[in-house]
Order: structure tokens, then C-alpha cells, then sequence
């Protein structure tokens, strides 16, 4: 069958498909054509990609259907996700913006290089886009891989204000493959933004509907005994955390998206058994994170962020919002398999197909148990806890100040041993099987104590101990056998002779107040601080970040690379966005050869919108130079 054919018919079906699910006309004009069986095999004409050197770009409202219901999306050329913009590493573009919203807009480039004034961000890059106006982003492209855009501008982005942005490079990528498909994990709701997060200001446990109960209490009762299970309940309460804390907005009113499907619709991609199938999976998600496999299948990761790395084999991988993975899949069997991306509070999940034929389905997994925090989550050992004063422990910064009723010779040795121990063994043997070299070691494998300094009101669930946490797998992953990614395991597959030891060093923390759910950095609001963050124009530098909360959080910077210290030497891999686990410790190095002014901040959209963004300018005379 040619490729045309098979086209026609993949579509055919596809209508079918959705017609079945209960999809109207206009979601089906809605849908990006690449949905439709995805895109042909490689080397053949793909129809529904934008490329070449001037692009046309509309941003506009555009009823959503999902299901029975009509949502209001605002798309970019009428679709959720936007158009595939296929380009070139080499060339030159011109991507003309129109605004045909009421009020602004924006798109910024996630993860390309470029001069700083294209980067589109509001207030920083430029000016943004007026209802009405056109805005010519004009630049070259000096790099290839899986990159994405989206908007900068309000709340757009949970609105579908994305897409995807791919760039094939010059020298053909080191790894063979026969299919290449776009997989965009988003999250949908039919509430406005501006509600969601009027709700979590309110209460930001709003959706969280998986919080203990009594029954639950009872149950941990009868396994532990009641007064260890009411302490441990009591002094999660008083800290007005939750152990269930895992994602702020949840199924409760997402509906997940693959390729703008939700999983009835089931997005489906066609290979033949025995083809080498790569599948680039964005996290286009404005608040979720992700937990990619495809049961019966191993996932080679050949790249993240858009950058090569060795092959690792994985069975399941975790992606933060903005992170990118392109896996190459090879199904040796006439059948189909499951593309399950399951959200990691287990609420919900998106859903594909990987098929010889259209209209076929595998197995739906059943959802994990719900993972719970830890105390190590909370930057505390459990055995440390003993020596607290529970009392105070009232979800202030107390917890670090009480850090003088602990006793600190058995905290850092006796009672920290078995952590201390399992750290260490599974660092050896990371360490034995990647062959790091022993002259970059990963910095902070053993736990730092917090200092004095606890980031002031801003700051109300500070980590008492931070630690890296880069071979750990993440809450809920790991326990169940199956072969998880983790930060270790990315090496670049060449070396970057531009990264030398750094000149200075800078640390960040990330700080929340939960009563007010707001995020920041070091305690302090975007709207709170002085001025940028200013890199020195050529320096090598290193950023530590350290996560004072109890959530994860996907920082990224716009404008240049940050090459993560997980003790792979030469080899860092480099990556525009990085999950900080919570308590955990880690650090970049940063070569700031980008002049100009870029937005660096969490990429989980409401924490984005609360605080937790800054500006870092790059600049020849900085600050206290002479
Ligand atoms: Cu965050």
C-alpha cells in the first residue's frame, strides 16, 4: 500500500474513531492533521508539518470538543497542540506571530538558542504581541533535536497555546530508525485558568481529593501501631503538608491529552513489526508530570532536551513539564502496544497506541497505588526525627531553627547510617557500571544542613538537610522492578570542551509558603526582588539549587544550556529544563555566552505565575565589579 493510500485510509478510520468517542465535526477540524495515524514514514512528504524559511502563525479562540462537552482553547492555526514547525539545523526563519486574541500574546521558543530579543517573553524579551498586531520572530538555527513553543503570555498555555518544534540536524543523529513520531503530553481543562488558580490561592489542596482519611489512618493503625500512625499523621498536619501532595491540579478537572486526544480517542501510530520506531515525547503539560512506558517494550533514550545522549535502555522514564525524551521503540510483534503515560499523583493518565493497523487497542494498565512523601522528601531522615521537638513543629520555620534540639553527631552518623550506607552503595555501583570519572564526582551525595538563613515568611516547609537525589528514580517510581530512568544515567554522546571548572559560584533556593501558595526563590516573590540575577558575559558558572519544598519542580532557563553536574566529566549532559526533586540538592554549570535578558523559572505554570520566575542578564559589568 503507498504511503497516500494507506493515508486516506489511516484517516478514514481515525473519523470513525473519534466519531465513536463522541467527538463532533468541529474538534475533528480542530485536531492538528499530523493526529491522523501520525506522521508517514520517513523519507516521504509529511503534510501536516510547517517548514521552510517564512512560517505564518495564528493565534486565535477556537471551540474545543472533547467528549460532550465545549471547551474554549486558544490555538495556534486552530489546533491543540499547534502545528508541527519542522526546520533545518543551518537555515534561517522568519515565524510571523498575529495576534487574533482579545488580549496579548506571545510564543516563546522553549529551548533555542537564540538572540534574546526572539526569545518572547513579555517584559523581558520584548514587548509582547498586541490584539490585532503581527510580530516577526526572526533568527538562525544553530542546533537540531525535539524542542517545543508555547505561550508567554498569561495563562495561555493551559489554554493549548503549543506545539511542537523539531529540527533535523546536519549530520544524520548517531541511531537508526524507520518511524519518527511527535508524542505531546498536555493537560486539558475546561475551567479557566484564572479559576484554577483563584481555587489553589484559596486552598492549595483544592484538587487533591487522594488526601488520608480516617480509614486510612485506622489502616496504618492496625500495621503500626495507633500512636506512631496519629504522631505521624499529627505532625504532617501541623506542617500543613500532606503526604499524598504530589500535583496541585489533578484529574479532577484535567482531562490528558496525547496529541490533543484524550484517552478514548486514543491517538494511534502505525509501524510494522521489526521497524525501529522513534517517538519524541514533549511534556506540553501546564502543571503535570508524567511517567512514560509502553508495557512489552523496551524504551532506548537517545535523546533529552533535544541533545544526544548514550542510549540507555529504560522501561519507564519520568518527565517533568517542558522536559523532552525521544525513545526508539522496536515492536517485534503484529499487535498492539499501550503508550501509557500516567500522571504521577496516579489521578488520571494519557493514553496511546502503537498498532499495525488503525483501530486496534492494548491493554489499559491498571493505576499504581498512590506514592506517598517521605520524610526524606521533607529534607528529614526518620530516625532523626526522634530527637525533634514535635511541638514546635507547627509549619514555620521552626523545623530548622529546632535543628539545636537535635543531636547532631547521631544525626550525621549513627542515625543517618542506613540512608547514608544505601546512598552510598548505590552511588558505587552507578558509579562501577557508567565508569564516571572519579575526577568529577557528583557533587553532593552526602546531605548538607540547612543554614541559619531560612529565606524569611516566604519560606515555610524549609528542608532541614538537602542531598542529591540524581540516581533516585522519584516518589512512586522504582519499587516495582521495573528499569526507571534516572538523572545518572543521561551522559552526552560527545564531549562539551567549552565547560571548564566554574568561576564563581551561586545558589538558589526554592522556597514556597503553602498557606498562600505562593513559590519563589530564596523566600522572595518575582514581584519582590531587587533586579536580575546577573551572569558575567563569558564565565563559566555554577548554579546550586536547592529545593527547601516538598514537590518537585522543573526549572528551566531560557537562552543557554544547563549542563547537569551528575558526574560524568566532559560527558554533563546538557538540558534546557531540570526536575528538582524535593530536599534535593544539585548543581549546573552554565556557560553565559548569551548577552541580554531571559527568564528563568519553575515550569510548572501556576508556580511560574505565583513567584518562582526571575531574570538573569548577561553582562559585561556586573554588580560589584570594580
Ligand atoms: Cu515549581
Amino acid at each position: 500500500m503507498s504511503t497516500k493510500s494507506r493515508y486516506r485510509t489511516s484517516r478514514r478510520d481515525f473519523l470513525r474513531t473519534v466519531g465513536a468517542a463522541g467527538l463532533g465535526t468541529a474538534a475533528i477540524k480542530l485536531l492538528p492533521e499530523y493526529v491522523f495515524a501520525g506522521v508517514p514514514p520517513k523519507n516521504s512528504a509529511a503534510p501536516q508539518q510547517l517548514s521552510g524559511r517564512l512560517i505564518d502563525l495564528q493565534i486565535g479562540n477556537t471551540p474545543l470538543n472533547m467528549g460532550n462537552r465545549v471547551g474554549k482553547a486558544v490555538t495556534v492555526n486552530g489546533t491543540v497542540p499547534g502545528p508541527i514547525i519542522r526546520l533545518k539545523e543551518g537555515q534561517d526563519v522568519t515565524l510571523r506571530v498575529t495576534n487574533g486574541l482579545s488580549s496579548d500574546t506571545s510564543i516563546h521558543w522553549h529551548g533555542i538558542l537564540l538572540p534574546f530579543e526572539m526569545d518572547g517573553v513579555p517584559g523581558v524579551s520584548f514587548a509582547g504581541i498586541k490584539p490585532g498586531e503581527t510580530f516577526a520572530y526572526d533568527f538562525p538555527i544553530k542546533q537540531s533535536g525535539t524542542y517545543w513553543y508555547h505561550s508567554h503570555s498569561g495563562l495561555q498555555e493551559q489554554q493549548g497555546h503549543y506545539g511542537p518544534l523539531i529540527i533535523d540536524p546536519i549530520e544524520p543523529d548517531p541511531f537508526e530508525f524507520d518511524r519518527d513520531y511527535v508524542v505531546v503530553l498536555s493537560d486539558w481543562s475546561f475551567e479557566n485558568p484564572m479559576n484554577i488558580l483563584g481555587k489553589l490561592k484559596k486552598e492549595s489542596s483544592y484538587y487533591n481529593y487522594q488526601r488520608p482519611t480516617i480509614k486510612s489512618l485506622i489502616a496504618k493503625a492496625k500495621k503500626e501501631g495507633f500512636t506512631k500512625a496519629l504522631q505521624e499523621r499529627l505532625m504532617w498536619e501541623r506542617m500543613r503538608m500532606d503526604q499524598t501532595d504530589f500535583s496541585d491540579v489533578t484529574a479532577a478537572t484535567y482531562t490528558y491529552l496525547m496529541n490533543g486526544l484524550s484517552p478514548s480517542a486514543n491517538w494511534t501510530a502505525i509501524f510494522k513489526p521489526g521497524e525501529k520506531v522513534r517517538l519524541r515525547f514533549i511534556n506540553s503539560g501546564a502543571m503535570t508530570f508524567f511517567d512514560v512506558r509502553i508495557p512489552g517494550l523496551q524504551m532506548k533514550v537517545v535523546q533529552t532536551d533535544g541533545q544526544n545522549v548514550v542510549p540507555v535502555e529504560v522501561e519507564e522514564f519520568r518527565m517533568g513539564p517542558a522536559e523532552t525524551y525521544d525513545v526508539i521503540v522496536e515492536p517485534k510483534e503484529d499487535k498492539a502496544y499501550t503508550v501509557f503515560a500516567e500522571t504521577i499523583d496516579r489521578s488520571g493518565f494519557a493514553r496511546g497506541t502503537l498498532a499495525t493497523e488503525t483501530g486496534m487497542a492494548a491493554p489499559i494498565p491498571a493505576r499504581r497505588p498512590i506514592p506517598q512523601r517521605t520524610m526524606k522528601d521533607m529534607g528529614m531522615d526518620h530516625g532523626s526525627m526522634e530527637g525533634m521537638d514535635h511541638s514546635k513543629m507547627d509549619g514555620t520555620n521552626t523545623v530548622v531553627q529546632d535543628e539545636s534540639k537535635m543531636d547532631h553527631s547521631k544525626m550525621n552518623h549513627s542515625r543517618m547510617s542506613d540512608s547514608d550506607t544505601r546512598t552510598d552503595s548505590s552511588l558505587n555501583e552507578m558509579n562501577h557500571r557508567l565508569k564516571v570519572n572519579d575526577k568529577s564526582p557528583i557533587p553532593w551525595t552526602k546531605p548538607v544542613m540547612h543554614s541559619e538563613d531560612t529565606h524569611g515568611a516566604g519560606n515555610s516547609s524549609v528542608a532541614m538537610m538537602s542531598q542529591s537525589r540524581l540516581h533516585e528514580p522519584g516518589s512512586g517510581l522504582g519499587s516495582d522492578g521495573r528499569r526507571v530512568l534516572v538523572y545518572t544515567d543521561l551522559r552526552s554522546n560527545k564531549p562539551y570542551s567549552e565547560i571548564k571548572e566554574p568561576e564563581r559560584e551561586i545558589e538558589l533556593h526554592l522556597t514556597s509558603s503553602m498557606e498562600r501558595y505562593m513559590w519563589s526563590f530564596d523566600g522572595k516573590k518575582f514581584s519582590e526582588v531587587d533586579g536580575p540575577i546577573q551572569f558575567r558575559y563569558g564565565e563559566i558558572l555554577r548554579l546550586t539549587f536547592v529545593n527547601d519544598t516538598m514537590m518537585e519542580h522543573p526549572l528551566h532557563l531560557h537562552g543557554m544550556w544547563m549542563y547537569l553536574e551528575n558526574g560524568h566529566g566532559d560527558y554533563l549532559p546538557r538540558k534546557h529544563t531540570i526536575n528538582v526533586k524535593p530536599a534535593e540538592r544539585l548543581s549546573v554549570l552554565i556557560n553565559a555566552d548569551a548577552p541580554g535578558r531571559w527568564a528563568f523559572h519553575c515550569h510548572l505554570l501556576m508556580h511560574m505565575e505565583m513567584g518562582m520566575f526571575r531574570v538573569v542578564e548577561v553582562t559585561d559589568r556586573i554588580k560589584g565589579d570594580a
